[in-house]
């Protein structure tokens, strides 16, 4: 009689411990179950060809970014972060779409009259964000794409930002160096007056219109190659566009004006949980400080321009401190590939360079497959919540659809983004096995420490910007631990490691990748 009931009473506090402990450790090591009032607002701000070496955090020489440094220092600074491509638009795409944007043969940098490049079925952040009933929005540079191939301007413009997910979007529809140059809030042109329409050709000139060769004394900036199309502000841009004059943007006001933006729409939605992407347009060319930055960096316009960007998260993130707001937001910083110096413009970005190295340790740069092409800063910061520290994960922007999913309980995933939430928030430092990077069509392997460029044909420089592209007709194979800046190709001396290498890259890529289009190529 004893025996059974002293076990049974062992089996009740057993019963009772276990309960207690399972409580325990959900309280302890993952985030408390979400209801759709707890979940954290989201916020993705990204820079434009910002670099690896650009920040002063991440050992950037020659430059202080203070208020990117706070996110970095008190958030986790990725020290292997990266774009899924050396330019913008694929990165974009694999950014909001979380698939690799070499899946998608048009996802290349689109010209301001480019279609949708993402499909309205397909899955993204804001859509998974607003399944659990976020109000999502965005800010600043798409370069997505806009309509179905011939978009008039005058009209609403659609699809664009608001079918793939967006409640609310203020953007420029291509680059700052791309027509229309115009802002669009909710697929209307701001300012549009319609006795000016606006009409944008990417093959021809508008009859009488001024370019940048007929009338060269019209330039306060010169361009470098490309770049002498239509002149807006006495700028040279890429593409001819005619009308619009009250809806032109007006350069130098540009980071306020997304501020401003970014600003309002927190202090809007700010009762209910808000996704936001904040797309900056720094440092990428036409680099215009607004006054108050005019040769503040000392390094020209590039460095003025990184000032204006580290100063405008500065003062959004004041304004998430004043609405009692960032304890509840999770911040997300990076670039979507990383940096020139003369990207088209004669800009004194080369001449004023002194000991800056906007790439840091890294080879290469935009338009590049070496490191600097899309290796880029990355942090995530959440006060409160993460705690400090670095991490050396391989995470790339392509996993935060998936991963932001996990956070607000939702099952919705992209075809290449994978879950790397305890990663992101500091927990684990358990990141990818691999991924494929890609630079204008052409894709290099990253697996662990290793990285594989295949050989492509096409010049080793691209002269023009002086980047090297990581082009050669030899398979190129680095160790990026011991050699981060890719100086010593170890592809003969390590055949076995090669191999092992060309089969993983193969499995998941497939071999078409030998065959890409190179006219497409810089
Ligand atoms: C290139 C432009 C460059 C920049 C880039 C897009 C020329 C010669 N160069 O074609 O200036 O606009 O496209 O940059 O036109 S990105 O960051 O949006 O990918
Ligand atoms: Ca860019």
């Amino acid at each position: 009689m004893k025996k059974p009931h002293f076990l049974l009473i062992l089996f009740s506090i057993l019963m009772f411990l276990g309960c207690k402990d399972s409580n325990n450790s959900k309280t302890s090591n993952t985030i408390e179950p979400v209801t759709e009032k707890q979940n954290p607002n989201i916020i993705f701000i990204y820079a434009d060809d910002l670099g690896y070496g650009d920040v002063s955090a991440y050992g950037g020489i020659g430059l202080q970014t203070p208020n990117i440094d706070l996110l970095a220092n008190n958030g986790i600074m990725f020290t292997n972060g990266y774009a899924s491509s050396a330019t913008c638009s694929p990165s974009r795409y694999a950014l909001l779409t979380g698939t690799y944007p070499w899946r998608n043969k048009n996802a290349k940098i689109l010209p301001g009259t480019a279609p949708l490049l993402i499909d309205t079925t397909q899955m993204t952040i804001p859509k998974m964000l607003k399944s659990k009933g976020y109000y999502t929005g965005i800010v600043g540079k798409w370069h997505l794409g806009l309509g179905n191939g011939s978009v008039d301007w005058n009209q609403h413009i659609s699809p664009g930002p608001n079918e793939v997910g967006f409640d609310y979007s203020f953007i420029m529809a291509a680059t700052q160096d791309r027509v229309p140059t115009v802002y669009i809030r909710n697929g209307a042109v701001d300012n549009l007056d319609p006795n000016d329409p606006i009409q944008v050709d990417y093959d021809k000139n508008f009859e009488g219109e001024p370019t940048a060769l007929s009338n060269p004394e019209l330039l306060k900036m010169k361009w470098h190659h490309g770049h002498n199309n239509s002149i807006v502000n006495g700028i040279p841009r890429i593409g001819f566009m005619k009308g619009g004059e009250a809806a032109k943007w007006k350069d130098e006001d540009m980071a306020n004006t997304f501020l401003k933006e970014a600003k309002d729409f927190v202090k809007r939605e700010k009762d209910h949980p808000f996704f936001l992407y904040y797309a900056l347009q720094q440092p990428h060319v036409p680099r215009t400080p607004g006054p108050e930055f005019v040769g503040k960096s000392g390094l020209g316009p590039r460095g003025d321009v990184i000032l204006e960007a580290d100063w405008s998260i500065g003062e959004f993130i004041k304004t998430l401190k004043e609405e009692g707001l960032l304890d509840n937001t999770l911040i997300v910083l990076s670039s979507d590939n990383g940096p020139v110096l003369n990207d088209g413009y004669y800009d004194d970005a080369v001449e004023k360079l002194g000991d800056h190295k906007p790439a840091g340790p890294l080879r290469g740069g935009k338009y590049s497959l070496f490191e600097a092409g899309t290796r880029v800063p990355f942090i995530t910061y959440w006060n409160g919540t993460i705690k400090a520290g670095k991490s050396d994960a391989i995470v790339s922007q392509l996993d935060l659809l998936t991963s932001l999913a996990n956070l607000v309980d939702s099952d919705l995933k992209g075809p290449d983004s994978q879950n790397l939430l305890d990663v992101f928030l500091g927990k684990s430092n358990n990141g990818r096995d691999n991924m494929i990077l890609e630079a204008t069509s052409r894709t290099a392997f990253r697996s662990g420490d290793w990285v594989l460029i295949p050989p492509y044909i096409g010049p080793a420089v691209n002269k023009e910007v002086n980047i090297e592209l990581g082009n050669s007709n030899e398979y190129q194979l680095y160790n990026l631990i011991d050699d981060i800046g890719q100086q010593h190709n170890l592809a003969a001396s390590n055949p076995e490691k090669l191999k092992e290498m060309i089969a993983v890259f193969e499995s998941i890529r497939g071999e078409d990748y030998k065959s890409i289009d190179q006219l497409e190529l810089h």
